[in-house]
């Protein structure tokens, strides 16, 4: 797959000069992120080094993602250089979903971002960002394909990852001829298809069952939001979360039930963080561009998938928000002030024209 950004040869060339690259992607990565991250480690590691890293401190890489080679090429955020030679930072949108890597990133002597999200504020000395793309995965592909660097089994594994995973297992309208040539592609290299699914999408603790029932049962359908075209939404609770035992990431799947709903365009999932702040999951399906809403809301993402973080309060508008929320948000059980707040603002972004 390529296009015909002239920043390709550039970054070709960067790399093909550097003694070191330091790779970053976004804080609490997902797969396309870590996938397409290891990806490119893997395939430079042979001609130069490589620190790849994410965040801070702990270094957890999500629990689903346990299965993905490379990560002998993660170190903490601290061992990268102060002021990196050369830095790759792939799948992020803008430098402060780096963390803590965000500083290194501004000194770096050359940062090249590789990146699908339309909502890309171009932060690099070189931006490589294309909104057409099915996946980071694609983009990470095409620069290791300009390299010159044969792919092997790892490298497809990780690049197959990101791909299922940003296509949602090749369903979403990203999905084009070019998106199913790549995945042959990559499953040439002797991947397994099945085990790559399982771990992203069809293995959860048993305690997840009990969380999703709870989600689910307080789901709230409102025909008249997103301007008449539907909005289905649910939280997970800190409280459904602890009953389980299980971590935020956990919680990640629960859109993918609620996206069914037929009387809705647009779902969505308030998630409670650890520290009681909501990470808003958002969903649509043919129409509305859920990006646009949530970066109004200081968040980000694709016309179709995309979200925010609401640390709580109401908002200027919250109030009056609230008073239009009916009675069924309000009585949604658990839901609380803080996750009204952040529907209320999520609904009057969907409700602008
Ligand atoms: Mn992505």
């Amino acid at each position: 797959m390529t296009t015909t950004n002239p920043d390709w040869a550039r970054a070709v060339k960067i790399l093909e000069r550097a003694g070191q690259a330091c790779l970053a992607c976004h804080v609490r990565p997902d797969a396309d992120a870590l996938g397409s991250m290891l990806a490119l480690g893997l395939a430079l590691q042979d001609r130069l080094t490589v620190l790849a890293s994410f965040d801070d401190e702990a270094l957890d890489v999500p629990a689903g993602l346990g299965f993905l080679p490379g990560r002998e090429l993660l170190v903490p955020a601290g061992r990268l250089p102060g002021r990196p030679e050369v830095m790759v930072s792939l799948d992020t949108s803008s430098p402060d979903r780096l963390g803590a890597l965000a500083g290194r990133a501004a000194a770096a002597g050359q940062l090249i971002v590789l990146d699908h999200h339309a909502s890309n504020t171009g932060f690099g000395t070189l931006n490589i960002v294309d909104p057409q793309a099915a996946a980071t995965a694609v983009l990470a592909h095409e620069l290791i394909e300009r390299l010159g660097i044969r792919l092997t089994r790892d490298i497809a594994l990780c690049l197959y990852t990101g791909l299922v995973a940003d296509t949602g297992s090749f369903k979403y309208s990203s999905v084009t001829p070019a998106v199913h040539r790549l995945a042959a592609e990559l499953l040439s290299y002797g991947i397994d298809p099945a085990q790559v699914s399982r771990e992203l999408y069809d293995r959860a603790p048993f305690g997840y069952l009990g969380l999703l029932s709870a989600a689910l049962g307080r789901a709230v359908l409102e025909p008249d939001s997103a301007r008449g075209l539907g909005l289905v939404w649910t939280t997970v609770t800190l409280a459904d979360r602890n009953r389980a035992g299980l971590p935020l990431d956990a919680a990640e799947s629960v859109i993918d039930e609620l996206r069914r709903t037929d009387e809705a365009e647009v779902a969505a999932v308030l998630k409670q963080a650890d520290d009681g702040t909501w990470q808003v999951s958002v969903r649509s399906k043919s129409i509305v561009d859920v990006g646009k809403a949530c970066a109004a809301l200081g968040g980000g993402g694709h016309a179709r998938a995309a979200g925010f973080w609401y640390v709580g309060g109401e908002g200027p508008a919250g109030a009056a928000a609230r008073e239009s929320a009916g009675a069924a948000a309000r009585e949604s059980a658990g839901a609380g002030l803080a996750a009204e707040g952040a529907i209320a603002a999520l609904r009057r972004e969907l409700g602008r024209p």
